[in-house]
């Protein structure tokens, strides 16, 4: 398992914390996801052998969270 933190700088409220954790929990081997609304990033564990990292960008894209490099 990989541990990660992504800075999405989108995340401005609760609600933006539950469609990041939503869209995060529907992809396989992602889990313990905590999406900190002070700092802007969310942390989570995967399985790079079960989702690659660019995937898992691309569903934060598409639900609107575009992950800052
Ligand atoms: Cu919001």
């Amino acid at each position: 398992m990989q541990n990660i933190t992504l800075s999405v700088p989108d995340v401005s409220c609760e609600h933006c914390v539950m469609t990041v954790n939503g869209a995060l929990r529907q992809q396989p081997s992602v889990k313990d996801i905590k999406v900190d609304l002070d700092s802007k990033t969310v942390t989570f564990q995967y399985d790079p052998n079960q989702v690659s990292l660019d995937k898992i960008e691309e569903v934060l894209d598409d639900a609107g969270y575009t992950v800052a490099k």
